[in-house]
């Protein structure tokens, strides 16, 4: 781990530190102001009760008795005020450590890189940001405060037993060791308990998560059973694992719980020999017995605070990773500021790229430009490498080797901010917001006007069936656009890429769902589009392909043939076997 636990909540305590210690110093007083009773009782029945002069006292002195009974009822109002002051003081400050931390690590997600999406599933980050964080809540709400009770409670008593018997409070010592023995041995035995509880709570999110989101594949294949069968099989471990930790405690409960309730016979016991030998007057016996429960009392909330310290351990663990991850692709220390419009030129200086943790490198060598304003097509088979080269334009990936520039300078050496902000990107699998239709096209642009978002939509062929919709721009697209065809997603997902006015477009397969006549309809407004821009689009067809400036095929991650249509026709190689291909079956 790469901070200890008590220096992370210290540091996030921050803003909060004053309060939270003064919650602190509030359990402790009110702790020590449990003594003040019984300690007033004892004088009371020494003085007023059995004492030597209790008859004259009373008699004489009843100034002095109804100060100590003003001094109780005084003193407990006080008790209670603190009391409701400190449960106040730790609910407020660790509601808002919840709620400040919730925000941080939803920003820390939100900047990760691809790697880290590609890393944790969604349902084992939604478990950290929510059952995880709140374990780490409770800790400090909760078992902080618990712990300080106890502490403070346990050693307020046995100062007052010392001061009152020495000799009685080495009997609370000598056989507290048992039941640090049994706590110790329930710690281990827990620990580990909790750490596999809340593996099988991430795989039960997990498990719903990707269920619902992918029901319409378990629809298809009727496949409902099964998944209900395996949702079944995840939620009864999670249950039993619940349990099996439950009863863990409950095995070691007896032992704590008889060591807690013989405790104060043997006090009680002992403490009366004392009285009737004389060593403790019967106004102290009273506060005594009065207190034992004071010392079996935190002896029996051990347990619960050790089970719950453990669960906020193995909690902890998930969030404070999350907490100190850093996007490995960020920006540069010294990155250059590139605050105005990019001119849009793109340029692959001999790039190779392989993922993380896969040794087969998936682009070589791959070296071409696309000047300011330039339509360069990509082409190739399924797997050749198509999007993974798009996507290191965006710098979702780093290269292995070799360079990519925008404008001349290595997109490692922009911000990302200003990198992304002139890159339009349509991707081949497109996300449409559970928003309206206006919405999700000025996602990019939130203040742009009503008819830009129109005429992106009609530059993007999807005006027609917009009107045709129930309320127009305002439809809600539900999630994932349920409720849109594959094509009008695609048609949308291009105007919102358009809406941005980006330097560079970049088109993954954005038309492979729309029919011919809609797609000739996008090529003829993608060139006379309203601001420069360049254009890198990702296509299968040849009437996409055949009026860019440059198409690259690109096979087993290597360029294989670069040049115009006609060059490449002349080539007789790949491209030429596609043409001849969907010429053939055009006529
Ligand atoms: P497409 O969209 O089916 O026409 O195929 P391309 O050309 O877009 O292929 P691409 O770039 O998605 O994949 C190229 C190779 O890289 C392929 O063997 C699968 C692999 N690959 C793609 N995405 C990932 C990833 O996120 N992680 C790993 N380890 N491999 C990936
Ligand atoms: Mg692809």
């Amino acid at each position: 781990m790469q901070m200890s636990r008590r220096k992370w909540i210290w540091e996030n305590l921050k803003g909060r530190r004053t309060l939270y210690l003064i919650g602190i110093i509030g359990a402790i007083s009110y702790n020590i102001l449990q003594l003040t009773a019984p300690f007033v009782v004892s004088r009371l029945i020494d003085t007023f009760i059995s004492g030597e002069n209790a008859a004259e006292n009373l008699k004489n002195n009843r100034q002095l008795f109804y100060t100590y009974i003003l001094a109780m009822v005084g003193l407990t109002l006080i008790r209670t005020a603190i009391v409701y002051g400190t449960g106040m003081t730790f609910e407020s400050v660790s509601q808002w450590f919840l709620y400040k931390m919730r925000n941080f690590l939803y920003n820390k997600v939100q900047r990760q890189d691809m790697n880290f999406y590609n890393t944790y599933r969604t349902g084992d980050l939604m478990t950290r940001l929510t059952g995880d964080l709140d374990a780490v809540r409770h800790m400090l709400a909760w078992v902080i405060k618990t712990i300080i009770e106890s502490i403070s409670l346990f050693t307020a008593t046995m100062v007052y037993f010392f001061i009152m018997d020495w000799r009685l409070a080495l009997t609370i010592l000598v056989l507290a060791p048992f039941i640090l023995i049994v706590i110790i041995l329930f710690k281990n035995n827990v620990g580990q308990k909790h750490r596999i509880l809340r593996e099988k709570l991430s795989g039960l999110n997990t498990a719903a998560q990707e269920n619902i989101s992918g029901n319409r594949v378990v629809k298809a294949f009727a496949r409902e059973p099964y998944e209900i069968e395996k949702f079944n099989e995840a939620n009864k471990e999670f249950n039993e694992m619940n349990k099996e930790t439950a009863l863990t405690w409950l095995k070691f409960y007896p032992y704590i719980e008889t060591f807690a309730s013989l405790m104060p016979v043997v006090l009680l016991v002992v403490g009366g020999l004392f009285m009737i030998d004389g060593s403790l007057t019967v106004g102290e016996y009273a506060a005594f017995s009065g207190l034992v429960w004071a010392i079996a009392n935190p002896m029996r909330n051990l347990g619960g605070v050790i089970n719950e310290f453990q669960r906020f351990k193995a909690a902890s663990a998930k969030v404070m990773e999350i907490y100190y991850s850093e996007a490995k692709i960020k920006d540069a220390d010294d990155a250059l500021d590139k605050p105005e419009r990019f001119a849009g030129k793109v340029e692959f200086k001999d790039v190779s790229f392989s993922y993380e943790g896969s040794k087969l490198p998936v682009l070589n060598n791959i070296t071409f430009t696309a000047e300011p304003g330039e339509t360069v097509a990509i082409m190739g088979e399924t797997g050749c490498g198509k999007t993974s080269l798009i996507h290191l334009i965006p710098r979702f990936y780093e290269v292995t080797g070799g360079q990519v520039l925008v404008d001349g300078v290595d997109v490692r050496k922009l911000k990302l901010q200003q990198l992304r902000k002139n890159i339009g990107l349509a991707t081949q699998d497109v996300l449409l917001y559970s928003d309206t239709i206006d919405g999700n096209i000025a996602y990019g642009d939130e203040h742009l006007p009503k008819q830009e978002v129109e005429k992106f939509a009609r530059y993007a062929a999807a005006s027609d069936f917009i009107a045709k919709m129930p309320e127009g721009y305002e439809t809600i697209v539900g999630e994932r656009g349920v409720g849109l065809s594959g094509g009008q997603k695609q048609r949308i997902s291009l105007a919102r890429a358009l809406a941005i006015r980006p330097s560079i477009l970049i088109l993954d397969d954005t038309t492979s769902a729309v029919d011919m006549e809609t797609e000739k309809q996008i090529q003829e407004s993608l060139k006379n589009l309203d601001f420069p821009c360049t254009k890198i689009i990702i296509a299968q067809r040849i009437s996409t392909t055949k009026n860019a400036d440059k198409i690259l095929v690109l096979q087993n991650g290597r360029i294989t043939e670069m040049g115009s249509h006609e060059e490449l026709i002349a080539k007789k190689g790949y491209y030429y076997s596609i043409v001849a291909l969907q010429m053939g079956e055009e006529v």
